[in-house]
């Protein structure tokens, strides 16, 4: 090759490159597009959250959920069909709520702007808006994510972490996703609202190592409350449980507290006290006030909005969430 080449080959790569970094979230993505698309969405949620706060907590954890299988790309909102079995059906993802919410939101976005503002985005969105308006922390949320065209219950199941995880487990699962231990302290915190089915837990409660005993690492007196007043079968799948009693609706320190407490609902809670790093994060930021929590929980969640997400000419921009555009 000539010099000519060589310098053809520099160009085309730095062009590559710059196009590349241009093609990243940022705030305010659609001003130009869809300048109302945001308030839309606030409006929305501030208008409808009130009747449902609940659902605050089911969005979040869709977020979470959708980031960690292929990438925060409104996957987790695909339906399956008759040769895929989507991530939606899915064990941990089974009990995900407010699917209904992203429709109705995303229809009034369609309404102004056809074709513009994607699924994954309108996740990442609302999540935010709805942990806002119920009181909690506030974060940034850039946007430009595009919907992918894929979704697995497969991955889900290989991906999202379970109740029953250990540390290593957790570590892992956050690890391949590019989140650190500090990651998973922080966000692992939403569990400060929120409610949970008795199946995610009960083998603690009745029979943790098949010889009908109970989970030595959950405070005992509150494992008798749950029996007696809760979950009062061992494979109780319907009724819920407040994740964090006393608080269950309000974004504050109590879920850490707890832990400290050996009173973490899930195996996965208890084992953040069962590394030494994880546990001083816990005493940390239990150390701080609330705000020093909510900085650094909307760090934590910017970077998990990042996932592996498409952008530029990647995936597509959904009509109707729960299908792929054919
Ligand atoms: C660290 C690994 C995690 C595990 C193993 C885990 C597991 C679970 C499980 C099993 C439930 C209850 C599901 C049910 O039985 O109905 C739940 C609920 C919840 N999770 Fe997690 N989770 C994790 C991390 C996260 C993260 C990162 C977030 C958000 C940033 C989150 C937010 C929530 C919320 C808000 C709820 C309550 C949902 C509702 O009220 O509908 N979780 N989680
Ligand atoms: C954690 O769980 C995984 C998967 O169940 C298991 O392979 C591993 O041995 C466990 N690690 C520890 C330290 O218990
Ligand atoms: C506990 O688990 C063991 C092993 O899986 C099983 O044989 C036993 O019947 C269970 N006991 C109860 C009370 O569920
Ligand atoms: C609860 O358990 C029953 C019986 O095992 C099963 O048929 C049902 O589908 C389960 N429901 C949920 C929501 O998992
Ligand atoms: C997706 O599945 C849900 C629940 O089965 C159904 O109510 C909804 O209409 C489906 N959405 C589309 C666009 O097919
Ligand atoms: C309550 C519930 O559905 N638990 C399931 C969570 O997912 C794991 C696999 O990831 C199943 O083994 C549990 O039964």
């Amino acid at each position: 090759m000539g010099r000519v080449s060589y310098l053809a080959i520099i160009i085309f790569g730095l062009l590559g490159f710059v196009a590349s970094t241009q093609a990243q979230l940022q705030l305010g993505f659609y001003s130009k597009s869809c300048p109302r698309a945001e308030k839309i969405i606030q409006n929305f949620v501030n208008e409808h959250i009130h009747n449902a706060p609940s659902l605050a907590a089911a969005l979040i954890r869709m977020h979470f959920h959708d980031c960690f299988v292929r990438g925060c790309d409104a996957s987790v909102l695909v339906n399956s069909t008759a040769n895929n079995q989507a991530e939606k059906v899915a064990p941990p993802n089974l009990t995900i709520r407010g699917f209904d919410f992203i429709d109705r939101v995303k229809s009034l976005l369609e309404a102004e702007c056809p074709g513009i503002v994607s699924c994954a985005d309108t996740i990442a969105l609302v999540a935010r808006d709805s942990i806002v308006a119920t009181g909690g922390p506030f974060w940034r949320v850039p946007t430009g994510r595009r919907d992918g065209t894929i979704s697995r219950f497969s991955e889900a199941l290989a991906n999202i972490p379970s109740p029953f995880s250990n540390f290593t487990t957790l570590q892992t699962l956050f690890a391949n996703q590019g989140l650190d231990l500090k990651d998973l302290v922080l966000l692992s915190g939403a569990h400060t609202i929120g409610v949970s089915h008795c199946s995610s837990f009960t083998n603690r409660l009745y029979n943790f190592t098949g010889k009908g005993d109970q989970d030595p690492a959950l405070d005992s007196e509150y494992a008798a409350n749950l029996k007696t007043r809760k979950c009062t079968k061992p494979n109780d799948n319907v009724t819920i449980v407040e994740m964090d009693p006393g608080s269950f609706r309000t974004f504050d320190l109590s879920y850490y507290t707890l832990l400290l407490k050996r009173r973490g609902l899930f195996q996965s809670d208890a084992a953040l006290t069962t590394n030494p790093t994880t546990k001083s994060y816990v005493t940390q930021l239990l150390q701080g006030p609330l705000k020093n929590f909510y900085a650094e929980f909307a760090l934590s969640m910017e970077k998990m909005g990042r996932i592996s997400v498409k952008t530029g000419a990647a995936g597509q921009i959904r009509k109707h969430c729960a299908v792929v555009n054919s």
